[in-house]
């Protein structure tokens, strides 16, 4: 092994930080990128704005007829199925709401060295494709079967680790009709960026279960202990702790910004009279959203809400502001049927999961 290569095996060791981004920080920040936060006008997000997060390199496919999926492990019968086999399983269409588990981290101080995201990192797609479990009911899962490995294309090192990008879900998860092996988004083919010519959606869940480029299933007989499932996405109050998995998404709302921008700093001008507010709010695992609060200058009212989209979608919220001149601090503050509020402040996270602290917008009224 020369020096050279030492970088992967025995990596660069990252830390904590504030103020300036690293440039590491800079190229992730350019590969993966954001939903811009006036996409949230949109109930579907239009596919070229959905957010990406893509750990190594995105696989270069020419065309579906060449992929096949394996499905091995604990299984009656193995199976290689191609994208057209697939294809021929019931299919469902669903609106879900993926947000990347480390949405926000920029916003922590310190924050992690790692992709630094501030808001952006979520989107509402209509995914199509089929319910995993059709694929599990047909290999058959034997009695020994404890977890199941879904596997990616993607290939690459993190933390000294070299691995195919990786996550499992228990069996009782894999075979709910919800999770999907989907094949479109909003109606056409996936993307390649995001997962062409397959991928899964786990609704309800962060991002990082929704595996991209799916290539192989492996039914186990122990928990898998990939790296991006047993070392990565656990929220930690410190490095080195076993700590909790991250899973079901918290709840949140973001406000797409009102008024015009400032190029640079983004800062906004909005004119003196009636605004309307508006913005999307969401959390995980399948639980409706109550209620969304507006906070104008830290005085807190109650915004309408947009009809459900379904179970697994955001909600749009609604707010009518009758802005007078000065500075203000906007901010918008959403309650799930579980009765859990999003917190003022940034909950603490070694790396910046699950941050799901209330939006700020400041504002300019002329
Ligand atoms: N194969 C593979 N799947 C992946 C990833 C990846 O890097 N490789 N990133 C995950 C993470 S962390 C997130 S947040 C979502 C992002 O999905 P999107 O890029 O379609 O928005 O994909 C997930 N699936
Ligand atoms: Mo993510």
């Amino acid at each position: 092994m020369t020096a050279a290569h030492d970088s992967f095996l025995q990596p660069v060791q990252r830390s904590h930080t504030a103020g300036d981004f690293s440039r590491e920080e800079v190229g992730l920040a350019n590969r993966n990128s954001g939903m811009p936060l006036e996409a949230l006008r949109h109930d579907v997000t239009p596919a070229g704005m959905h957010f990406l997060l893509i750990h190594f390199d995105v696989p270069f496919v020419r065309s579906a007829d060449e992929w096949r999926v394996e499905l091995s492990g604990c299984v009656r019968n193995p199976l290689s199925l191609s994208v057209a086999e697939i294809q021929k399983l019931p299919a469902r269409t669903l609106r879900v709401t993926l947000e990347c588990a480390g949405n926000g981290r920029a916003n922590l101080v310190p924050r992690w060295q790692t992709q630094p995201w501030e808001y952006g990192a979520v989107g509402t797609a209509e995914w199509t494709g089929t319910p995993l479990r059709h694929l599990l009911e047909r290999a058959g899962l034997n009695e020994s079967a404890v977890d199941i490995a879904l596997l990616g294309a993607d290939r690459g090192f993190d933390a000294g680790r070299e691995h195919d990008y990786g996550r499992s879900l228990a069996p009782a998860l894999a075979m709910d009709d919800n999770v999907l092996v989907a094949w479109a988004m909003n109606g056409s083919p996936l993307p390649p960026q995001n997962g062409f010519p397959l991928r899964l959606v786990v609704p309800g869940w962060y991002g990082m279960a929704s595996v991209k480029w799916l290539k192989r299933i492996e039914v186990l007989a122990e928990s898998f202990d990939g790296y991006q499932q047993a070392g990565n996405y656990i929220y930690r109050q410190k490095r080195g702790e076993p700590g909790v998995p991250v899973s079901t998404m918290r709840v949140k709302s973001l406000m797409a910004p009102p008024g015009i921008p400032d190029w640079y700093t983004r800062h906004r001008v909005v004119e003196a009279g009636p605004v309307e507010l508006m913005g999307r709010a969401w959390s995980g695992g399948g639980v409706p959203v109550a209620n969304v609060a507006v906070g104008v200058d830290g005085v807190w009212s109650e915004a309408a809400l947009d009809p459900p989209q379904g179970e697994y979608a955001w909600r749009g919220w609604r707010y009518r502001w009758d802005a007078v001149l000065g500075e203000h601090v906007l901010q918008c503050r959403a309650t799930d049927k579980n009765g859990t509020t999003q917190p003022l402040d940034p909950p603490w996270d070694n790396v910046g999961f699950g941050n799901n602290a209330v939006h700020h917008v400041h504002v300019t009224v002329r």
